[in-house]
C-alpha cells in the first residue's frame, strides 16, 4: 500500500454540507416584498436586496445565501411560510453546492 492509500484510510471522507438557498422569480409577488425577504431572512442591507431581486426578476433565479443543510431548509421553509401568510406566491428552493 502506497502512503496515498494509507492516507486515503485514516482521513475521514468529507461530506459536502453547503445548500444555496435560491429566490424563483414569478409574476405576481411583489418586487418590494422581496427586497424584504433578502432583508429579514438573509441579512442584506436595503441595496443588496435591490440588486440581488432585480437579479432574479431578470434571469429567473439567483442565490441568497449559502449555508449547511439545516440552516439552508429552514431558511426555505421561513421564506416560503411568510410569503404565504403574506398572500405571496414567492418560491425558494435549495440546490446543493457542486464542488
Ligand atoms: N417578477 C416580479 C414582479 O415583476 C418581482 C419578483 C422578483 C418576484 C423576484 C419574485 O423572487 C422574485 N413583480
Amino acid at each position: 500500500m502506497n502512503q496515498a492509500e494509507s492516507k486515503n484510510l485514516k482521513q475521514k471522507p468529507k461530506i459536502p454540507n453547503r445548500f444555496d438557498v435560491i429566490l424563483l422569480n414569478d409574476d405576481y409577488t411583489s418586487m418590494e416584498f422581496v427586497v424584504e425577504v433578502l432583508k429579514k431572512f438573509f441579512h442584506k442591507e436595503f441595496l443588496a436586496a435591490e440588486a440581488i431581486m432585480l437579479k432574479i426578476h431578470i434571469d429567473g433565479e439567483a442565490v441568497c445565501g449559502t449555508y449547511s443543510y439545516d440552516v439552508a431548509q429552514t431558511k426555505v421553509s421561513q421564506v416560503i411560510e411568510y410569503s404565504r401568510k403574506n398572500d405571496q406566491p414567492l418560491m425558494s428552493v435549495l440546490r446543493e453546492v457542486s464542488l
